[in-house]
């Protein structure tokens, strides 16, 4: 079995390496990394976190991140590796990362729609939802970004189970959408960004989707979201466009982005990587690192700025 310092980082993974990786990372880096249980997916199988803390007795502030809500945005799961790999590797030596961990924890979900991710490993490269069955098994799936309790179902949602903007039920029919939703109802108090991470567009989404009214706290949320979007373009010159979703593209309902703002949660962002189109959802493995590179510059950025404020 491979050890962590001989991870490839540069080409897609399945789930069960994922699962291996979580746990080298923990055990090689204990002092800094923990792995926890969020809940069970639809074929119960466990959704692992990891806490990135530096060990203090100040109590911390939280930013969240989750990749992989969508099965097949495979660069999502991809960057969220890279970003737990590049925090452990420059922590000791980084002062901006020290800075951020004196007084902010790093909560890392890798996978969130574990179920959909090896089913888009094993069966559908495209698929999209999570696995639960609906219509006495004649149809499978909820787009989880569909099925959080805001506005739901409203917009750009359907409730024919067929369908790939499936909303459920009912708002939170999921358990991958309950599991989250419990944390963050949680640790509502001490959490101060969310990040959610997908393909393809390159954006950089601030609330709404579900509406084209203003956010409250929508200048600000532009002004962050449009320092990481230049922030990436310098690391390699790839252009992202930051502004709310139902601006840029359409208007959509129940996103994890938007319940988490209507919150309270002043921060919440979600970032579309790359490509913008050529190759969607399917990116080439040479495109993996130099995304994961300024993403991290963008996602760095946010994290400082929250942090500075
Ligand atoms: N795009 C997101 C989707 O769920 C999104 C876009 C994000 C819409 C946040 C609204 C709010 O459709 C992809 N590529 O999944
Ligand atoms: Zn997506």
């Amino acid at each position: 079995k491979k050890s962590i310092t001989e991870y490839n980082y540069t080409t897609y993974h399945p789930m069960n390496e994922i699962y291996d990786w979580m746990n080298e990372i923990a055990k090689n880096h204990s002092d800094l990394v923990t792995q926890h249980l969020l809940g069970l997916t639809y074929e119960s199988r466990p959704m692992q976190y990891l806490k990135i803390s530096q060990p203090s007795v100040r109590h911390k502030k939280i930013v969240w991140i989750d990749c992989g809500i969508h099965a097949r945005e495979w660069i999502a799961p991809a960057f969220c590796q890279w970003f737990v790999k590049e925090i452990v590797q420059n922590y000791q030596n980084d002062q901006r990362i020290r800075k951020i961990l004196q007084s902010l924890d790093i909560y890392v979900l890798p996978v969130l729609n574990i179920d959909g991710y090896i089913y888009s490993w094993t069966k559908e490269r495209l698929w999209r939802k999570n696995r639960s069955q609906y219509g006495n098994g004649t149809c499978y799936g909820v787009d989880l970004n569909r099925n959080f309790n805001v506005s739901w179902c409203t917009h750009r949602s359907s409730t024919n189970c067929s369908s790939n903007s499936f909303c459920g039920s009912s708002p939170v029919s999921e358990p991958e959408t309950r599991a989250v939703v419990e944390f963050v109802e949680s640790r509502q108090s001490d959490i101060v960004c969310f990040l959610t991470i997908h393909s393809y567009s390159q954006l950089i989404l601030t609330p709404n989707g579900y509406s084209a009214g203003l956010s409250r706290n929508y200048n600000e949320s532009l002004k962050v979201a449009q320092m990481a979007a230049s922030a990436m373009e310098k690391t390699h010159g790839t252009k992202y466009r930051a502004g709310p979703f139902s601006k840029l593209l359409y208007e959509a309902s129940g996103t994890s982005q938007d319940w988490v703002h209507d919150l309270g949660i002043d921060f919440s962002f979600t970032l579309e990587l790359r490509d913008n189109g050529s190759h969607k959802f399917t990116l080439p493995e040479d495109q993996i690192q130099p995304t994961c590179e300024e993403t991290m510059a963008g996602v760095m950025t946010i994290i400082k700025y929250v942090n500075d404020k």
